[in-house]
């Protein structure tokens, strides 16, 4: 019986703690490379376009887990973290990760938590990655925030 993170306000002994989606959060490494190796071995049968496999060829995959389009489709959201409709190796072993999250009765959440984003898109302030990027300034001229919004509500 998997819960949702509901955040860890509470220490490490709140529900849900350190599994499913929050697994890895305190973790330095990203914790998706763990399994990558095995993720990049059905990556490469994919026959992947310069490093990236197409949405047609990693669909065909991701429907081997036997999950719903709906949650697949979510899944694709969170793991194309560029949103070029295509997934390169880092995405698509997101992708399985989030598959097995799922799997193993763990809800998946609407936005991907900042430890699950891949270490090649963790470079937050870049214009093909966000639709707008705004800097609020006070009367001085000075930066007082940044407004990022992303192309889709995946990362925040
Ligand atoms: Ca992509």
């Amino acid at each position: 019986m998997g819960g949702a993170f509901q955040g860890s306000e509470d220490g490490p002994f709140e529900h849900g703690y350190g599994e499913g989606i929050s697994a890895g959060a305190d973790a330095e490494d990203w914790i998706v490379s763990r399994d990558k190796p095995r993720y990049d071995e059905i990556f490469y049968t994919l026959m992947p376009i310069n490093g990236k496999v197409t949405g047609v060829n990693a669909k065909k995959e991701m429907m081997n887990s036997r999950l719903p389009n709906t949650v697949l489709g979510k899944i694709w959201k969170l793991a194309d973290c560029d949103c070029d409709g295509m997934l390169d190796d880092e995405e698509f072993a997101l992708a399985q990760h989030l598959i097995k999250i799922k799997l193993e009765g763990f809800e998946i959440p609407n936005e991907l938590p900042r430890h699950l984003v891949p270490p090649s898109h963790q470079t937050l302030i870049r214009p093909d990655y966000y639709s707008s990027f705004a800097v609020h300034l006070d009367s001085g001229g000075t930066p007082v925030s940044a407004t990022f919004t992303p192309c889709h509500a995946g990362v925040r």
